[in-house]
């Protein structure tokens, strides 16, 4: 699967990304983790952003990418299961263990990638200077607020293993990614995938808010959950409820009134769903982006809503991620900044503004105000 280059709304999107993070991509098997790294590596590669991926799943035998790092040659899934006679599940959970004993490699094999794809991307910038016309697209990229220096810095991608396990009570994953974040500082916001397909079955669909909710906890990172194959959403069948209800986690006693109906619960589960179905929408985190892979419009979406978790609309970069996980991309708050942006930015289109002027700003800010019926925001 390729995302269709063709889209209009590319560049729009590629202009206003930020990105400085780098992406833990997790879900169940066969979500589209695999899928969604090389969608992202070719999505960003194409607006000159250099993005190498980490395949961390000891299960992932064809990929669509070519992984700059591969966990199969530190530790091999079908050798595991045959030399220490384990099933799939208990191999995989063996090789990640076997991942974190040996982090040391990871970090040379990592460091070596990032340096080779430095080197690459100098390269490409130099050949690019030479250009009168890459030169200007390079300028265009500076001025919407990345810096050369960013530009070059990789962008890094790690396919993470499915195994539920993993993200909820195992440590390994979790300990893996501390030392990422705190003894290699590096930035991290975790994408998890959820296969939109679950919406069709309210069990499932809670069951999956669940584990959404229990990976959140575990992981402690800025998180983004993303319903992906959306391009296969209106073959499923009609939903019970409409897509916003699925992708804001809206009131889920209906889905357990549903449950009762269709499955003739006895009392004691209609009890424990419900209890469950409130555990969720007490920590009030999950809410989920819709993904079609192959829009790159809807990849540039999931993109930006991660520079929101991560807290970049907040205010400057700070090297760890301690204290932004608060900062979670709720659906309020989406709706409030792209209303809020989107106006703006056709204000601005309207009054013939091209450059960050304070000044102007501060009038287009005071009329959108005034149009809106609140007091303009005071002067300094
Ligand atoms: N229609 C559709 N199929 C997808 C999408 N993403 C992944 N797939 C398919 O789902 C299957 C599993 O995808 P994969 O990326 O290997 O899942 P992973 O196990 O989570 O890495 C593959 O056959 C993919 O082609 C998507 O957005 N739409
Ligand atoms: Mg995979």
């Amino acid at each position: 699967m390729t995302i269709d280059d063709e889209s209009d709304t590319t560049s729009g999107h590629l202009v206003q990304l930020l990105n400085l993070v780098d992406l833990v991509v997790i879900g169940p098997p066969g979500c589209g983790k695999t899928t969604y790294c090389a969608g992202v590596e070719q999505f960003l590669n194409s607006s000159g952003r250099v993005t190498i991926v980490v395949n961390l799943d000891p299960a992932n035998f064809t990929m669509a990418y070519t992984p700059a790092v591969d966990i199969a040659e530190l530790v091999q899934l079908d050798v595991v299961m045959e030399e220490e006679g384990l099933g799939p599940n208990g191999g995989l959970i063996y090789c990640i263990e076997y991942l974190e004993a040996n982090l040391d490699w990871l970090e040379e094999k990592l460091a070596e990638a990032i340096r080779s794809a430095e080197a690459a991307a100098a390269a490409a910038a130099a050949e690019a200077m030479a250009d009168p016309t890459a030169m200007l697209q390079n300028m265009a990229s500076v001025e919407a607020g990345t810096s050369a220096g960013a530009a070059l810095k990789p962008y890094v991608l790690f396919d993470c293993p499915g195994q539920v396990e993993l993200y909820t009570h195992n440590q390994s994953m979790r300990n893996i990614l501390a030392t990422l974040t705190q003894g290699w500082n590096m930035r991290l916001c975790a994408v998890h995938l959820v296969d939109a397909a679950y919406c069709t079955d309210p069990s499932k669909y809670i069951s999956v808010l669940l584990t959404s909710l229990a990976t959140m906890v575990q992981l402690e990172l800025p998180h983004v959950n993303v319903l992906s194959k959306m391009d296969l959403i209106e073959s499923l069948g009609k939903l019970d409820f409409n897509l916003e209800f699925y992708l804001d986690v809206l009131n889920l006693e209906y889905l357990v009134d549903l449950i009762d109906e269709r499955e003739g619960q006895a009392s004691k589960y209609r009890a424990l769903t419900s209890a469950l179905a409130d555990l969720v929408s007490g920590f009030g985190l999950v809410a989920f982006v819709p993904l079609n892979i192959s829009d790159a419009a809807s990849v540039g979406t999931v993109l930006k809503v991660v520079d929101k978790a991560n807290g970049y609309v907040f205010g400057g970069l700070e090297r760890s991620n301690d204290g932004i996980f608060g900062v979670a991309a709720s659906p309020l708050y989406r709706s409030e900044y792209e209303r809020t942006t989107l106006e703006l930015e056709k204000a601005r289109a309207t009054a013939g503004v091209v450059d960050d002027d304070e000044a102007e700003i501060a009038a287009l800010l005071a009329s959108y105000a005034a149009e809106k019926g609140s007091p303009p925001p005071a002067s300094e």
